[in-house]
């Protein structure tokens, strides 16, 4: 099988460019993930942002996820769980209206540089979009604008920490899903590793990687392009041994954006009725209950009847 697809985006800026550009394309269209490295975002805030949710998950989360642990007897299970995943979360929003200056127990440093990485991620969700809509032959600008709705994107940061679990074959760190939203912009743990993604029916090793940023394209994105690119289903998994740190940013649509296929993407009769219309919200409102389920029915549930 192919190697897992790393993209060094400092080519983009050289006569490497047009392979680099094939390069994402065929991640979008064959994996749906893509790991970057060289993407601009420097090493020094993404060393801070790392050290300073380690220190936060030390001093608040992980005592607070054993006494759940012990209390609910978790640790002692003996068949699989399938309702409950072995994380420990909590989530920022940044877009349209930032919530961080609600979150009381974070140090105003860790708040600062999260407010800070946010800024960046967002610039580089937008260019990563734009790369997209250049490979896909949609105009500059295209994608943004169809997420923008009446008050631009949701973009929000879930902070996760997944802690050693003495059950691994039993509980996941997150059970298997396809994330609901647009464009997701992982800094996940160079040490501990545990994500995967299902290709060709197996489940490959997203490989941890120091300061590099993990790609992968949600539901909205597979709808838009009218399935030239697919969210593709993923999980993670627990280790016996180390704390396993992710942020995962997402870059989604405004609640209100209309989300349809671009008609550009529709190549004929048949292909038009592949995926349905609706607004972003509606779709969340559903995913929220059918997360860990697949993605098919989500959309059928939104077409009209013929
Ligand atoms: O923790 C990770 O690496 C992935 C998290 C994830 O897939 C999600 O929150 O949707
Ligand atoms: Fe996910």
């Amino acid at each position: 099988m192919a190697s897992f697809p790393v993209i060094n985006m400092e080519k983009l800026h050289g006569e490497e460019r047009g392979a680099t550009m094939a390069m994402i394309n065929d991640a979008c269209e064959n994996w749906g993930f893509f790991e970057l490295v060289n993407h601009g975002i420097g090493r020094e805030i993404m060393d801070t942002v790392e050290k300073l949710t380690k220190d936060h998950y030390k001093k608040c989360m992980e005592q607070r996820f054993k006494e759940m642990v012990a209390k609910t007897g978790l640790e002692n299970v003996e068949s699989e769980i399938k309702d409950l995943d072995w994380e420990t979360t909590f989530f920022l929003r940044h877009l349209p209206l930032s919530n961080i200056s609600e979150f009381h127990d974070l140090e105003d440093e860790y708040r600062k540089v999260m407010k800070e990485f946010a800024a960046r991620l967002e610039k580089l969700a937008e260019e990563l979009l734009d790369l997209l809509c250049e490979n896909l032959g949609l105009e500059k600008g295209y994608l943004k604008k169809a997420f923008y709705g009446s008050k631009g994107p949701n973009f929000g940061t879930k902070v996760s920490n997944y802690p050693p679990c003495p059950k691994p074959d039993l509980i996941k760190g997150l059970r298997a899903h396809t994330d609901a939203g647009g464009i997701i912009l992982l800094f996940q743990d160079d040490k501990v590793s545990g994500l995967q993604l299902l290709k060709d029916g197996e489940w490959v090793d997203v490989p941890p990687m120091r300061h590099s940023i993990v790609i992968n394209l949600g539901d909205q994105l597979e709808v838009i392009t009218n399935g030239k690119y697919k969210s593709v289903l993923h999980r993670v998994i627990t280790q016996t041994d180390g704390t396993r740190m992710s942020i995962a940013s997402f870059y989604n649509p405004g609640n209100d954006a209309l989300i349809y296929p671009a008609h550009a993407l529709i190549d004929n009769e048949e292909d038009k009725n592949q995926y349905p219309k609706f607004m972003f919200e509606d779709y969340m409102n559903l995913y929220t209950r059918l997360k860990f389920e697949a993605k098919e029915p989500r959309f059928e549930a939104f077409k009209t009847p013929a």
